[in-house]
């Protein structure tokens, strides 16, 4: 089929990705206007790149931000309300409420994670590998049905080298693994949680003795292995200390917390998922925007000098294609 739009794949130094422009045109409005004449093309043109797709030179969307909103109403019928959805009130766009603003700058003021322990691997290069990069997570997998997709646009990004994202293939691990490691994840659920809910492995160690939660705060079921909709292939669905439950997980019928089997298995998948051949880092120019699938990637973002560094980035959260296994599910995370 013929599409206004070309495609570079894979994303330099990744086995997955794609960049995608379109054709005899640049700029935002022309890039959304293009998406919406052939409304099917750039979601086959994300299936086609394993999940990640790269749009460059839409700068002018930081002054029209309904064009981020338009979109993102292409990848799937539901763009999330963060009003609605009761995202603290500074962390959202103050008048387009399907942006959420990532900034370390006022009034977010949120603090860019730690850099790793040690800074560089034994190469002397930018470590992706959990445990010693963390904060791998795959967006509100603490939420049944989860969403599918996420936008993010650099509105004000930082030096390069730092503010970097980082993306892990939950396809191409999930195909290399070991056949009885296979074998043994077939059908087994993680227990994901909200970073609110007091559960986090550090919370846990630390011995802090976890609150009662309310029904739509409770840790999530969600497939180890998950089959996405649109390719039916198989990814690793997961994510690491800060969202899973540490307390009666991270998986459904196996010895809890911290220091107990489930533990080793999650540090196991999570140390094979995160192995450099499966990674993508991303380092942001202003007017980037990448489009992910959480159904089968998970990703991070690395440190940046905050001090001297304003750091901008608008998100928006795409869902209403989770797959059969959530059919006629509720929303869990809406109180009853
Ligand atoms: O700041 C980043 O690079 C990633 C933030 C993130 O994980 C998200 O907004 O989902
Ligand atoms: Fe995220």
């Amino acid at each position: 089929m013929s599409s206004g739009f070309a495609l570079d794949r894979p994303l330099p130094d990744a086995g997955f990705g794609g960049r995608v422009r379109t054709i005899g045109a640049t700029g935002a409005a022309e890039l959304v206007a293009a998406g919406e004449r052939e409304p099917a093309a750039l979601p086959r043109l994300l299936a086609e790149s394993g999940g990640l797709l790269l749009i460059q030179g839409l700068e002018a969307m930081a002054d029209e931000p309904q064009l981020l909103v338009r979109l993102s109403r292409l990848f799937g019928p539901e763009v999330e309300n963060y009003r609605q959805t009761l995202m603290p009130f500074n962390q959202v766009h103050e008048s387009v409420p399907e942006i959420l603003l990532v900034s370390n700058a006022p009034p977010v003021g949120r603090d860019p994670p730690k850099p790793p322990e040690p800074p560089l691997t034994a190469d002397g290069l930018l470590p992706t590998q959990f445990p010693q990069r963390r904060g791998w997570h795959t967006d509100q997998s603490y939420r049944r049905p989860p969403p599918d997709i996420s936008l993010f646009l650099a509105v004000n990004p930082v030096l390069k080298g730092q503010g970097q994202t980082l993306f892990a293939d939950g396809t191409a691990a999930y195909e290399a693994l070991p056949p009885a490691l296979k074998t043994r994840i077939e059908g087994l659920e993680g227990l994901h949680v909200g970073l609110r809910a007091g559960r986090s492995r550090d919370e846990i160690l630390a011995g802090n003795r976890p609150r009662d939660l309310l029904p739509h705060e409770r840790p999530q079921r969600q497939p180890v292995v998950r089959v996405h909709p649109v390719t039916g292939q198989r990814a690793l669905y997961l994510c690491e200390y800060g969202q899973m439950d540490w307390l009666d997980g991270p998986f459904v019928g196996m010895q809890p917390g911290p220091h107990g089997d489930g533990a080793a298995l999650l540090v196991e998948l999570m140390t094979h998922l995160t192995r450099r051949a499966f990674v993508y880092v991303h380092d942001w120019t202003v007017g980037d925007l990448l489009v992910w699938d959480n159904r089968c990637l998970v990703h991070t973002a690395t440190w940046f000098d905050a001090a001297t560094q304003t750091r901008t980035m608008w998100r928006t959260t795409v869902s209403g294609n989770p797959g059969a296994l959530y059919r006629g599910e509720r929303k869990s995370w809406i109180a009853a």
